[in-house]
């Protein structure tokens, strides 16, 4: 595997980062996860406007344009013979000192893996998936605003860690007012009365790109989207729910907190997404 650091091009086991980098110290930096299907990088603009948004946020200057890094993450698929497969782009604060103030990192680095991944095993999304709510809340939009896909994802962490303790691959996360933000690593949707419903963004979620497709999706398909703060009572008594991410793709939901959600298999709705995403993913997308 060829990994890429700062222009240059590593063998993975050498492809190193150093102990004083901040984004090791402090989990001072950005990320994204993109995706290639079928030879091209999907929503490869999307993922990259969104890297450059989380960095405004934390006032980390990306050394390099737009461009520049949709080539080179285009490259990185290319070196490594990517055609489906899984890309992380991370940009870290960079080579600084102990002591947290980034005035001391001079140049953020750039790093893109170009791999594959598979989160959940293949027959979950046949049977679907059992998931629970978890204490930890997730964090405040004044605090570490969730919209930031930052590299200190301790918050989904601990939920994580809640919902392997409960047995299970996946946390609801509340925030602090109750109502489901997303969870651990994917956006959550519901259907109602043929109605398809997903948490604002302003519940506390990331504003995920494959969200934005299944809504998109949706309408097309004539389902009637909505966002509206979601309780637990009001999953447990949807008829159908799922969850979304670039690396999950698109979970069908089947029971939560020992709720059966809807017939306890993957909905029709649900189904029929799954279906129009995979169409979408293989004839879209940046060409490799
Ligand atoms: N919420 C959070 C907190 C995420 O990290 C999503 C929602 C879904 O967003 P997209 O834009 O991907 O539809 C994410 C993205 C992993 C992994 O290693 C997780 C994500 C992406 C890539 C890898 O578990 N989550």
């Amino acid at each position: 595997m060829k990994i890429f650091i700062d222009g240059k091009y590593h063998a993975g086991r050498d492809a190193k980062i150093s102990v004083f980098d901040h984004g090791f110290l402090y989990g001072d930096g950005v990320f994204e996860g993109i995706r290639a299907y079928n030879g091209r990088l999907f929503k490869l603009r999307e993922h990259l406007d969104r890297l450059f948004c989380s960095a405004k946020a934390i006032l980390l200057t990306i050394p390099m344009t737009a461009p520049d890094l949709l080539k080179a993450t285009v490259g990185a698929c290319r070196a490594n013979k990517i055609r489906d497969g899984y890309v992380r782009l991370i940009v870290t604060r960079g080579l600084g000192t102990l002591g947290l103030d980034p005035r001391r990192c001079k140049r953020p680095s750039i790093i893109i893996i170009a791999d594959h991944i598979q989160l959940y095993p293949a027959e979950l999304y046949q049977r679907g998936m059992d998931i629970v709510t978890v204490p930890t809340i997730r964090n405040l939009p004044g605090a570490v605003n969730p919209a930031i896909k930052s590299l200190n994802y301790l918050n989904n962490i601990l939920a994580k860690i809640e919902a392997n303790n409960a047995g299970v691959e996946e946390a609801v996360m509340l925030n602090a007012a109750g109502f489901v933000a997303e969870c651990t690593g994917d956006n959550l949707f519901i259907v109602k009365d043929r109605r398809l419903i997903t948490p604002p963004l302003s519940a506390g979620a990331l504003y995920g790109i494959t969200r934005r497709s299944v809504i998109e999706l949706a309408e097309a398909a004539g389902v009637k989207t909505l966002e509206a703060n979601l309780t637990r009572y009001d999953l447990f008594n949807a008829d159908e729910c799922f969850i979304t991410g670039t690396a999950a793709e698109i979970v069908p939901v089947v029971k939560i907190d020992g709720r059966v959600i809807g017939t306890g298999a993957p909905g029709l709705l649900t189904r029929r997404l799954v279906a129009d995403y995979h169409a979408l993913t293989r004839s879209t997308g940046e060409p490799i």
